[in-house]
């Protein structure tokens, strides 16, 4: 296998410039940690490494050095289309190197030939109540999978450290190449009564999701390429991240790693606000109508959600200080192919509108959009209107981040995590000492 090859293939200099760093750079600080931190969810303690994602504060993610732009304009797309391969997204993130058309084919191949979701993993699905959230849904099926692992098998046959990350890999490919047909039919099964599109080998991994989801319009096939690629990693600290490997770290193999992650994902503080953006999207609708000829109006709403003690969703970023790319890139899709469209216009005048009056307000770091102020909107208009289902897409491509990360921690042995904690007293007594 081509990914399994070039991977390999790196690893002797990898392993070499790692163990010389630790071993002769060891003792140099890389920055401190202050008591608020501490009691601040670590925000900003540089505590993970990753080569594979970087957020820039004034240019957004970069995967593997490259920017959302360059990406879309360099990675291979099937013929006729104007998103990329995941599969070669996959590579990028694999390798380090952008694919040729080819290496792009050979992962969209390799999750083609592993893609049959074994029948225990429906049947688990369908039998938890129809009132389960999907992510408890998908969660499940991605945990189910479990007596697959590769990893765990050949961990128990005693295979040498230095090969753990292969069976990872092999793991990480089964997996990956199963979750377009777990979530479609999660979607299917939920919300459209059971009535399942069976997968279709013509497709690639992106586009075959579109297919069982049902969405007639061709065009979806490329908003899930999109979506897909803008979703998949953003560094290691985030919840779903770093829950993936910090359970991965004590060596769980991937199905007990990323379904820990996706649960991480499940909560509102993360892979949920999308849709708080869509709701409070509809909300303005209601209220103003489609506000064109109106922004008072729509200022007004959102001076109102911000009296009212609430955030305007969808705005703002811990790390970014300009508009996130991500929302960049799908107001883009949104403005070729259906400017005229509700919500979708409504999305683009809210950023009109709303960073000024968030300067105004002087709370927000970054008064900026992120990904999130847009993307319910565009699922929106093509008739992906359950809400709850959209962070099951975000955890599709979430997996595909999640996974080469962790392919890559083992390859370079990455020990498993115990951060230090301290009481409350101890760190009393640290700050009488500094004072
Ligand atoms: N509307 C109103 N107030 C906002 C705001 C917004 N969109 N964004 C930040 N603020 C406020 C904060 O609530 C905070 O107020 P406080 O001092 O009274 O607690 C103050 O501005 C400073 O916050 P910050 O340092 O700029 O932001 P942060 O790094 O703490 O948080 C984020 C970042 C995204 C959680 C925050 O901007 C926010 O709540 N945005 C709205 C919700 C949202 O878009 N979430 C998406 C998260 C992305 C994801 O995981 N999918």
């Amino acid at each position: 296998m081509i990914l399994k090859d070039k991977i390999r293939a790196q690893l002797p200099e990898w392993r070499e410039r790692v163990t010389k760093l630790v071993k002769e750079k060891g003792d140099v600080k890389v920055g401190e940690v202050t008591i608020s931190q501490v009691y601040g969810g670590m925000r900003d303690v540089k505590g993970l490494v990753t080569d594979i994602s970087y957020v820039d504060p004034s240019e957004g993610i970069r995967f593997r050095g490259y920017t959302i732009p360059e990406l879309l304009d360099k990675l291979p797309k099937p013929d006729g289309k104007e998103m990329p391969y995941i599969g070669g997204l996959y590579y990028l993130f694999l390798v380090g190197s952008l694919p040729t058309e080819n290496e792009a084919l050979e992962v969209e191949n390799e999750w083609k030939k592993r893609g049959k979701v074994p029948e225990y993993v429906f049947e688990a699905i369908k039998a938890l109540p129809s009132d389960a959230h999907p992510m408890t849904l998908f969660t499940l099926a991605v945990l189910t999978l479990q007596r697959e692992s590769i990893f765990a098998r050949e961990y128990h046959e005693g295979i040498k450290k230095d090969a753990y990350w292969e069976p990872m890999l092999e793991d990480s490919l089964n997996l990956t190449a199963k979750l377009p047909e777990i979530a479609a039919y999660i979607y299917r099964l939920k919300y459209k009564n059971c009535d399942i599109i069976p997968p279709d080998q013509n497709f690639d991994w992106a586009g075959n999701f579109a297919h069982m989801m049902g969405v007639t319009d061709k065009r979806y096939e490329d908003l899930s390429r999109l979506y897909f690629l803008l979703h998949s990693d953003h560094e290691s600290g985030n919840v779903s991240a770093h829950t993936t490997h910090l359970v991965a770290s004590s060596l769980s193999d991937i199905y007990y790693a990323a379904s820990a992650g996706l649960s991480g994902l499940a909560g509102p503080l993360h892979g949920l606000a999308n849709q708080e953006c869509l709701i409070w999207l509809l909300e303005v609708k209601k209220k103003c109508g489609d506000c064109s000829s109106d922004k008072e109006t729509l200022r007004q709403f959102a001076w109102d959600t911000l009296k009212s003690g609430q955030v305007i969703p969808g705005y703002g970023h811990a790390v970014l200080r300009k508009t996130d790319p991500r929302f960049t890139a799908q107001l883009e899709f949104g403005k070729k192919y259906f400017p005229e469209d509700d919500i979708f216009r409504l999305a683009a005048l809210v950023y009109d509108v709303v960073p000024d009056i968030l300067r105004e307000q002087g709370k927000a770091k970054d008064p900026w959009p992120n990904v999130d102020a847009i993307s319910g909107s565009l699922q929106y208009h093509y008739g992906i209107k359950e809400f709850d289902f959209y962070t099951v897409m975000f955890g599709v491509s979430r997996i595909i981040g999640v996974s080469a990360n962790a392919i890559w921690a083992r390859a370079l042995g990455q020990p498993i995590e115990r951060p230090k904690s301290l009481t409350t007293a101890m760190l009393e007594e640290i700050a009488a000492k500094a004072s």
